[in-house]
């Protein structure tokens, strides 16, 4: 590849770089992401490093160092430039369990794509190799296939970018590796989508391996060939996706159809009775969200139908939007890809960061007095808000404008209700002494978040930002950990000794009921297994809400799933009930656009900065505002921003107004210290 295309072609070098420091391109905090116009090699790099992942490195590679590990064999790459605007892109690669690639991978990639002479280029492959594990190993088996699986958002730079990338994952391919690389492309999907592709490869490569052991084939067969997953086509692979999480999901409200009926807990019985939960209106970002929800509900309509009845489904579209009213969930579907340029006035980071309704011309009042969500461009984030309109403002006659309350439940929100409903499950089921449950979480998250949890005895972690770092926080520490980034991007982890516990105790209570059954006399059989029940009712619930949750990483699908079954078992808790919770401290973020935003170091989980000098001092000197004691309520930080070329500011104070005042002169100390 020539060095002239590795940031952009000449016309295109001042747009090129928008996102990227000294046409440098970092591998930032969600892989490569910049203007499309520079992209092209890297993609075509990153290509190639997918292949590899998947040629040359086997599972378990840090905690198993025997050959009886499997081989990856699969890795993927995303072609997403997720919240950023629409003339972005970007690359995310996706390593053999479906995760995000490893951190130790990102300095050699960053070399990798970065490099511009063979000989630097060189240098980079040799560090890459390093990190490969079981490399040695791997390459003698020269009949490997490296399967790598390509998605990409509704971005117009999209296909091109695939395309490249695709030439650089073929090129690992040929004789002298001994590798032949497959590729598959599954178009236009979420980025939760093609994790998810990506692990349920994996998995059952796994399964082959497990089921191959004693008739040791696994080293002379190609197990990727021989997996089932890989028999089965694109459109197949799509399906048995929704299905895992639409399954999940009715499984997970099933009790709720029947507490309806039995009214079993007073409160939550009445309410349930009284109303169902009113439609969710999702703001897809113009993006591939859209797309993949109404996947999503023809699915829905398809078990409705296969399922009898003479309920009422109702599906209707237009051009914006499209609704599906079933017994099981209603959802309206507004600002999809047709609708105008990705993420512009809509999508969860819009909502989040300027705490207020999307703002496209089709939807900007039909948010009002509704229950509604919002998700990003690559459709792994998501929010719920709700706007109340009151009273008029303004005098008779004048112009009058309606006053509105705008509520926002972010990331902070959904893992305190996620986090509260599975320990009261944990409790029922008998497993709470054996299943440790907290939350990661980012320095974003609200101080009133971190209060409550410690408040109700909830253990919490703070990572650095990025998923990566928060998902890997959540996994080290707690056996069910639940992790959101304030922007809703995140999920629960259950880990696999936590699956398994409950899997043997779900079996246990199973077997234990029947035989009491049968030993027991006819009226204490009745006290018996009401007890039961509601163990054994736990238990189920916690294998939905595990089928319900995308394994692979967080997915603002999964997530809306997950979220309307919690609230429905919770008798359809009202959003203003969720909301109040607990009370948000007044927060500011902002962005601020400096010459070279990596001159800012961070520690402390990015809540401090080292440098430059002086800059900490400063923020330090600004909470004492107008006060000469620190105030435990007022935060500031600052960090550059992995995925755009700004500095991002955070501040947080009791009341709006000092946040406000507090935010302009840190974002004046970052102008003066930064330039
Ligand atoms: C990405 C990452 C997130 C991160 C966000 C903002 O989100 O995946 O973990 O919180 O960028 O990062 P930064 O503040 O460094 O710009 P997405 O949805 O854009 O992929």
């Amino acid at each position: 590849e020539e060095d002239k295309d590795l940031h952009g072609k000449e016309e295109n070098e001042e747009r090129a770089c928008s996102s990227s420091s000294n046409n440098y391109v970092s591998y930032g905090t969600a892989g490569f992401r910049c203007h499309h116009a520079a992209l092209d090699v890297i993609a075509f790099r990153c290509g190639f490093i997918a292949s590899c992942v998947a040629a040359f490195s086997r599972t378990n590679a840090t905690n198993n160092n025997s050959n009886d590990a499997p081989p990856f064999t699969a890795a993927g790459i995303c072609v997403t430039a997720s919240h950023n605007e629409a003339s972005d892109n970007g690359l995310k690669i996706v390593d053999g369990h479906g995760n995000v690639l490893g951190e130790a991978y990102e300095r050699a990639c960053e070399m990798i794509c970065n490099a511009k002479t063979e000989a630097q280029l060189e240098n980079a492959l040799d560090c890459f190799e390093e990190k490969l594990p079981f490399l040695e190993t791997s390459r003698e088996d020269a009949k490997k296939t490296a399967v790598v699986y390509f998605g990409r958002d509704t971005r117009e730079s999209g296909e091109r970018l695939v395309e490249k990338a695709k030439e650089g994952a073929r090129a690992l391919g040929g004789r002298s590796s001994g590798v032949a690389v497959k590729i598959c492309d599954r178009g236009v999907v979420t980025t939760p989508m093609l994790h998810y592709f990506v692990y349920a490869h994996g998995k059952a490569v796994e399964a082959f391996y497990e089921n191959n052991k004693q008739q040791e084939e696994k080293n002379d067969e190609d197990a990727t060939e021989r997996s089932l997953w890989e028999k089965i086509d694109a459109a197949t692979q799509e399906l048995a996706y929704f299905k895992r999480l639409a399954v999940g999901y009715l499984s997970l409200i099933e009790e709720d159809e029947e507490k309806k009926k039995k009214g079993k807990n007073v409160v939550e019985g009445l309410r349930a009775n009284a109303t169902t939960l009113p439609p969710l209106h999702i703001d897809c970002a113009n993006g591939v969200g859209f797309v993949a929800f109404e996947k999503l509900m023809a699915l829905f309509d398809v078990i409705r139908e296969n399922s009898s009845s003479s309920e009422n489904s109702r599906r209707s579209a237009t051009t914006t939007t499209t609704t599906t009213t079933t017994k099981e969930i209603a959802l309206v579907l507004k600002n999809g890809p047709n609708d105008g340029p990705v993420n512009l006035n809509c999508g969860s980071d819009f909502v989040q960061k300027n705490q207020r309704a999307p703002e496209t011309p089709s939807t900007r009042l039909s948010f009002v007095n509704q229950r509604c969500a919002s998700v990003d461009g690559d459709c792994d984030r998501l929010v719920y808000f709700s706007i109340e309109e009151g009273e008029e403002e303004g005098k008779e006659g004048e112009n009058s404008s309606k006053k509105q309350n705008f509520m926002l439940c972010d990331g902070d929100k959904l893992s305190i209700l996620i986090a509260f409903f599975l320990i009261e499950q944990l409790f029922l089921a008998g497993l709470a002494h054996k299943i440790s449950l907290g939350i990661a979480h980012t320095a974003y998250s609200n101080g009133a978040f971190t209060k409550f949890c410690e408040k109700n005895g909830v253990e919490t972690v703070c990572a650095k930002t990025g998923v990566k770092n928060v998902h890997k926080a959540a996994e080290e520490h707690f056996d069910i950990g639940v992790y959101f980034e304030s922007n809703g991007h995140g999920t629960a982890l259950f880990s696999d000794e936590a699956v398994k516990v409950i899997e043997k105790e779900l079996v246990d209570e199973l077997t234990r009921m029947s035989v009491e059954q049968h030993l027991r006399k006819e009226e204490e059989k009745h006290i018996q297994s009401v007890i039961l029940t509601t163990k054994l009712k736990a238990l189920l619930t916690l294998k939905a809400t595990i089928q319900t949750i995308n394994p692979a990483i967080g997915d603002a699908i999964s997530s809306v799933l997950l979220i309307e079954g919690i609230l429905r078992k919770k008798g359809n808790m009202p959003f203003q009930e969720w909301h109040a919770m607990y009370r948000d401290l007044p927060t500011k973020q902002s962005k601020v656009k400096v010459r070279d935003r990596t001159v800012i170091e961070c520690f402390d989980s990015e809540r401090k900065c080292l440098k430059p000098e002086g800059l900490q001092q400063r923020i330090d000197e600004i909470l004492l505002l107008d006060s000469c004691v620190k105030n435990n309520n007022r935060r500031a930080f600052v960090r550059p921003s992995g995925t755009e070329d700004i500095v991002r500011v955070y501040v947080e104070a009791s009341d709006a107004e000092t946040c406000e005042k507090i935010s302009t002169k840190v974002e004046e100390a970052v102008i003066e210290f930064c330039n």
